[in-house]
């Protein structure tokens, strides 16, 4: 059988054990090469330490036909380095962010690697990637960058009209699961925080219901990413896609990876009304980002969450990013945005269950002593109220808002003073703060839904502190887990109990 290798290249160094950040993008590109009759290896860079070499020795060890790379604007230089190394009879394909946002200036020098077939894929590569396998002259497709000997053509900025010609992503590619599952197979000789580890990415994967976004925050570079404006999936084939993750790889736990997935009421209220029909819904958990402007409406609050949380909704993750109102009417570009709104929110979907988390960055533009005081006082009472606080500093992105209006001398970063840093280090404490779930569960008498296996047992995930006595008794409660994932718990809790 032909192989095709996928290596995601970003900054990331996380190793692989805790890892989770595979790229979706090769997972639903798999879906389309293993229908062409290939099989699929998934790969992250950083679980090789981000070194040529040993990317390299991987890739002669396997010797793929098609090595394909999914590019983060910051993976660009490892690129070069495995390409200038790598054998010029390989067929190489390109594509991922950093390739859409750069594709006109980055192949030019892509090409003069001089590969016997190299393609590089800008935007959404659904339909160009499938051309690949039912045509033979590439030269010839219009939608893709291509070089090899004789020439070289380039292509287009590609997208997908209708969300629903997606394919269902194929995660048996994935290298992470093959190792998890390994894992497991081996429980005795992993330590236990290997082996709930394993447990809980097998349980994982991301879900995308929504292309493209709304707002044009000045700090980030996705309006250069997309298309204007949102694209969604209907409701039956995000349903269908959950059902089909469940029942082949036994996915629990979704994570929406659209930039914004809480953003139409009525789109969420048909969710509930057709997972509501599906039996194993109490085992399955969902969320993803929301905004506080949106979601601060009665509907939201009143309606759409509580019908929500009685299907798994589990987490949101609030994009509030300035506690300052002034930064975010005038600097990012977020008008009627507020951190007051996200606080309603916290409010409101704590005693629901929901985990809130709350999205910060400071050093922004001309930000002040008194933006940052605003900030802070915000970011206490949100966690004091139960709010999760993911705090941290302005990284200038390029092909950014701010990447040109820093260069062209219209914005200017603040300056650093010891006043500054003193509130910016007290903001930064927060972030990831683990005292926050202790807090739930002892001053609030607390179990956030996020922490059930099986809401209609009161199953839960494990933890390490848990007394031999409260590990048995939870125990008894596996059995009643459909087949389908029985074992991966099983296999966790008898880990923890033969300690
Ligand atoms: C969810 C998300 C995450 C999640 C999950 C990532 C994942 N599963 O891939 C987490 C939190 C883990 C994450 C982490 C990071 N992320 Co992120 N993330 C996103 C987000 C919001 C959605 C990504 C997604 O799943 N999209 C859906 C899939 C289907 O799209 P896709 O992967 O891009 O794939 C499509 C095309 O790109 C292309 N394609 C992709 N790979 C390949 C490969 C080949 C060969 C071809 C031909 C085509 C192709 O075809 C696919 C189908 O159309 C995007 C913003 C966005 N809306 O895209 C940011 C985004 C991709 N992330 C970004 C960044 C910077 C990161 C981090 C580097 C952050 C950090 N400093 O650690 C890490 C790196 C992760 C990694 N894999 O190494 C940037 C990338 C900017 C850039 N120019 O490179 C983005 C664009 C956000 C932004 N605007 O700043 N991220
Ligand atoms: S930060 Fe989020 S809301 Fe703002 S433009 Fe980027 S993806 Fe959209």
């Amino acid at each position: 059988m032909k192989k095709i290798q996928f290596w995601v290249i970003s900054e990331s160094s996380e190793p692989r054990t805790l890892d989770r950040e595979e790229g979706s993008g090769p997972m639903m590109l798999a879906t389309i090469s293993k229908k062409y009759g290939f099989s699929n290896q998934i790969y992250q860079a950083s679980w090789f330490g981000n070194k040529a070499g040993l990317i390299l020795k991987k890739i002669q060890e396997e010797n793929p036909e098609i090595v394909a790379f999914s590019i983060y604007s910051g993976g660009i230089s490892l690129l070069r380095d495995i390409l200038s190394a790598l054998p010029k009879s390989k067929t190489i394909l390109l594509g991922g962010p950093g390739v859409t946002i750069d594709a006109p200036a980055l192949f030019p020098e892509m090409k003069q690697y001089n590969f016997e077939r190299l393609v590089m894929i800008a935007g959404e590569a659904e339909q160009p990637f499938e051309r690949l396998f039912v045509r033979n002259d590439w030269q010839k497709i219009p939608e893709i960058y291509f070089a090899d000997r004789e020439g070289s053509q380039t292509g287009k900025f590609n997208t997908l009209k209708n969300m629903d010609d997606k394919p269902f992503p194929d995660l048996g590619g994935s290298e992470l699961r093959k190792y998890c599952e390994e894992v497991l197979a081996d429980a005795r000789n992993h330590s236990i925080v290997e082996v709930a580890e394993a447990v809980k990415i097998l349980q994982h994967a991301y879900i995308e219901s929504r292309r493209g976004c709304i707002n044009h925050c000045a700090f980030c570079s996705e309006p250069e990413l997309s298309v204007r404006g949102v694209r969604r999936n209907s409701v039956k084939r995000t349903i269908e896609e959950i059902k089909y993750l469940y029942e082949t790889f036994g996915i629990t736990f979704f994570n929406f990876s659209d930039n914004i997935a809480f953003d139409n009421a009525e789109w969420w209220l048909g969710f509930v009304a057709e997972l509501a029909q599906y039996s194993p819904r109490n085992l399955l958990q969902f969320g993803g980002f929301g905004t506080p402007k949106i979601n601060v409406k009665d509907i939201w609050l009143n309606k759409v969450f509580p019908e929500l949380s009685k299907v798994g909704f589990s987490f949101i993750t609030l994009g509030v990013q300035a506690g300052s109102k002034r930064i975010l009417r005038d600097i990012i570009n977020r008008p009627a945005d507020d951190p007051e709104n996200a606080l309603v929110i916290v409010k409101k979907l704590i005693p629901l269950g929901v985990n809130v988390k709350t999205d910060f960055i400071v050093g922004h533009p001309t930000e002040t002593v008194g933006d940052l005081q605003e900030e802070e006082s915000w970011i206490q009472q949100i966690y004091q109220c139960g709010g999760v606080v993911s705090a941290r500093r302005l990284n200038v992105m390029p092909h950014s808002k701010y990447e040109e209006l820093l260069q062209q001398g219209w914005l200017a970063l603040p300056e650093k003073t010891a006043g500054s840093e003193a509130i910016i280090a007290r903001i930064l404490a927060y972030h990831a703060d683990a005292s926050q779930y202790k807090k739930l569960l002892n001053e609030m008498n607390r179990i956030p839904n996020l922490h059930f296996i099986d809401r209609s047992t009161g199953l839960r995930f494990p933890k390490l502190n848990w007394s031999k006595e409260l590990l048995r008794e939870q125990v008894k409660l596996v059995k009643h887990l459909p087949e389908l994932i029985r074992y991966r718990y099983q296999v966790l809790f008898d880990r923890m109990l033969s300690q």
